[in-house]
């Protein structure tokens, strides 16, 4: 096929701007193609509200593999995001076994924590796990605080470039190719992506909005993983993503009422004219 078709695996929450309801539109705003496994479906997200629902889709991720396997589908990229339990890791590392095509890459966003503190729900027993998806990784995105844990390594707030050079080498030992890293920031007020590929890294700084808002994270691997099946290089869809993040982060403070994402819509524009 000329036209490229990836997978996404990882959970709908209904409200809350994050996972499956920002990765769909912004792959499909690159000109990707986007298929989904979900994972679970969710109320909402975890990190604010209270009584959302869960309903675990761990027993449907095998059937749906298989019956893509006798259909003979096949993906030209798997990018994975919040995952639920060790199970479900499992089934990831199946599909990536089964029905990618030739060369096509895998990319782990490990997201489960942020600020030093994992997200609600998750422990030491799903960090390795996630460090086993992560070992297979063509290309990991975490943030330093996914990155101290993967890796053992005591989360610091405040670090140096070699810091930064130390988790990125442990990360690749682990077995991760390329690694790049979110939120990473060596001066008030800036923050940017360190991207580290065979064995040499490159930072991308940019302005730093104080505010933190839900779910940038899975905007900036969607919009990364798009601006990549676009034939982007590593680094120039790491800036693509970067620069794209910063504005739905922007757009998002006009509206303080607007707490549980970020407005990523409005910007998808700008997103789409990055890319062509
Ligand atoms: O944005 C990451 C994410 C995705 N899905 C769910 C979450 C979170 C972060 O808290 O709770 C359900």
């Amino acid at each position: 096929m000329l036209t490229k078709r990836i997978l996404t695996v990882q959970d709908i929450s209904c409200v809350g701007q994050c996972s499956i309801t920002v990765a769909l539109p912004i792959i499909s705003a690159c000109g990707i193609e986007a298929a989904i496994l979900p994972s679970a479906v969710l109320s909402t997200h975890t990190g604010g509200f209270k009584g959302f629902t869960f309903c675990d889709l761990t027993d449907e991720m095998p059937k749906i593999l298989k019956h893509w396997q006798s259909e003979g589908l096949t993906f030209d990229a798997l990018y994975t995001g919040y995952l639920g339990s060790a199970r479900q890791i499992e089934y990831v590392l199946d599909i990536a076994d089964t029905v990618l095509s030739e060369g096509a890459p895998l990319i782990v966003d490990p997201a489960m924590a942020d600020n030093g503190k994992l997200y609600y729900g998750f422990d030491g027993a799903f960090v390795k796990s996630m460090a086993k998806l992560v070992a297979r990784a063509d290309i990991t995105l975490p943030n330093i605080t996914e990155a101290s844990l993967l890796t053992d390594t005591e989360y610091q707030e405040t670090y140096t470039p070699e810091h930064v050079e130390m988790l990125n080498r442990k990360l690749t030992e682990m077995g991760a190719k390329k690694v790049v890293m979110t939120g990473i920031g060596y001066r008030p007020g800036e923050t940017g992506v360190n991207v580290y590929a065979d064995g040499v890294s490159r930072h991308y700084a940019h302005r730093k909005i104080a505010k933190g808002t839900h779910g940038t994270g899975d905007i900036y691997a969607s919009s990364f993983t798009g601006s990549l099946m676009r034939g982007k290089d590593i680094y120039d869809a790491a800036v693509i993503a970067a620069d794209f993040t910063l504005s739905c982060i922007e757009e998002t403070q006009k509206d303080p009422e607007h707490w549980y994402g970020a407005v990523f819509e409005t910007s998808l524009p700008k997103l789409i004219a990055a890319l062509n």
